[in-house]
């Protein structure tokens, strides 16, 4: 029987930036046991929401969080405050 072979002891951080009432672009490189660093660049307050209920991240201006990414597929993100910030995530 083959094991798989052994995860990276830990996943990648990215970077992503709330500005000007957008988000900035979803990592393309995302994948299962990385995480997300939201930083919330912006004057206002943001979140960033799942859509799939896995995270939901309440960021003051100037504030940063992380959110874990633990298996694959693709989630879609928003802002609970502004209906036009959206970012679908996809995790390979
Ligand atoms: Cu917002």
């Amino acid at each position: 029987m083959l094991l798989p072979a052994a995860a990276s002891a830990e996943g990648r951080i990215h970077i992503v930036v709330m500005a000007k009432m957008r988000f900035g672009p979803a990592p393309p490189d995302l994948r299962a046991g990385d995480a997300i660093e939201w930083v919330n660049d912006d004057i206002f307050r943001h979140t960033a929401t799942a859509s799939d209920g896995s995270f939901d991240l309440d960021l003051a201006a100037g504030a940063r969080g992380r959110t874990a990414f633990g298996k694959a597929g693709a989630v879609m993100v928003r802002c609970r405050f502004h209906p036009g910030m959206t970012l679908r995530l996809v995790v390979g």
